[in-house]
């Protein structure tokens, strides 16, 4: 099949909202994108999309937890967090040789972007050298580097950042107003302040959500004003569905309707029209027809592998299938 990246000349749907990807975008006009019926929203989105990106490549990272569990932190979502109790097997950071060979085979299986994830509130100094020789040899093999670490200094920003990280990870999760509901142990204002560290460092941001944590309509319209609102707005946007677990204090949140999941992803899409918008946790429960909606409302970015960090993802043989079936190939 021969897959064309032209842009399509399309006729914008009617409706009430004038078709600005510059714009900058008031709380007013995410709502009424939200309100859109589904097709006109769905219009823009892959008119927007057609406009900045490739229409059928995606992104594809790869996910590899480096220090699991054991976090001192009470995200009401993780599978990680000391505080509860899910079973999960603590252990401490992974030795560099290890990393290395996972990344190869990440490599091999046809990842991008390697995205190295610790369980920790803050990064300790003691662990940034053996985190800068990661870093080093995963870019020396010719991938991306992501890292995802919780909060840090500037100093260890610029050493991770000189190392070759090329990515930072650090999402906001939910809505500021809903923040607390989600997390006691820190503030939003402490993931801004991280994330202007990592900007002020020259890494590039990524940065995203959760939604499916029983979050209202209007969390998630915070959250995507939230995210649209950074200068720049962050390179990459992970939107991840909840996976649900249990013995976390929101891992019995009622799941969001597939069609609220693919308008999540339709106004991140026109709101970031430059970033890529990543469906990111959750594809694992996803039909392949939700993830096509998705593809079409704009997401641009998956993470491939078996599993995520703890949790499942989907195989690589079923991805294969599904990206084939759509046409979708590696950006
Ligand atoms: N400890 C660091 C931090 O929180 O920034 C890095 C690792 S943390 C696991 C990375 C991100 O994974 C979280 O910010 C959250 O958005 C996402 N995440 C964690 N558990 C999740 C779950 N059960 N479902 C969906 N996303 C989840
Ligand atoms: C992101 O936004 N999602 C990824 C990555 N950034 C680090 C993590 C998803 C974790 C899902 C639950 C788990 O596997 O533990
Ligand atoms: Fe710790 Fe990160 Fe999980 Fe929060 S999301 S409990 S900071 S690992």
């Amino acid at each position: 099949m021969t897959l064309s990246n032209e842009p399509l000349d399309i006729p914008m749907a009617t409706s009430t909202l004038s078709f600005q990807p510059t714009h900058e975008w008031s709380r007013a006009d995410v709502e009424k994108l939200f309100a859109l019926p589904f097709n006109d929203l769905l219009l823009k989105a892959q008119t927007v999309h057609r406009e900045n990106f490739a229409p059928n490549s995606i992104q594809m990272s790869q996910l590899l937890s480096i220090k699991t569990g054991g976090c001192a932190e009470d995200c009401g979502y993780c599978n990680q967090s000391a505080r509860f109790d899910t079973g999960l097997k603590a252990s401490k950071l992974m030795a560099t040789q290890t990393v290395i060979a996972s990344a190869q085979k990440a490599k091999d299986g046809g990842a991008q972007r390697y995205c190295m994830g610790a369980a920790w509130r803050e990064i300790k100094d003691r662990d940034v050298d053996a985190l800068c020789d990661m870093v080093g040899a995963v870019k020396g093999m010719g991938l991306e580097t992501c890292m995802t670490l919780g909060m840090l200094s500037d100093d260890q920003a610029s050493r991770l950042s000189e190392a070759g990280l090329d990515y930072y990870n650090h999402n906001i999760d939910t809505a500021p107003e809903d923040y607390g509901r989600v997390i006691s142990t820190r503030t939003f204002q402490d993931r801004l302040d991280t994330l202007s560290k990592v900007r002020k460092s020259g890494m590039k941001v990524c940065c995203g959500g959760i939604v499916g944590m029983g979050e209202q309509a209007e969390d998630r319209i915070g959250l995507l004003c939230a995210l649209a609102e950074m200068t720049p707005p962050p390179e990459s946007v992970p939107i991840n569905a909840l996976v649900p677990v249990s013995g976390t204090p929101l891992g019995g949140s009622e799941p969001i309707h597939p069609i609220e999941f693919a308008r999540v992803i339709a106004v991140a899409r026109i709101i970031m029209p430059k970033s890529h918008v990543r469906l990111s946790a959750g594809r694992e429960t996803m039909s392949d027809e939700l993830q096509a909606l998705c593809f079409m409302a704009g997401a641009n970015s998956v993470f491939i592998g078996d599993t995520l960090l703890t949790t499942d993802n989907p195989t690589r043989s079923d991805d294969d299938i599904l990206f084939d079936r759509l046409g979708i190939v590696p950006e």
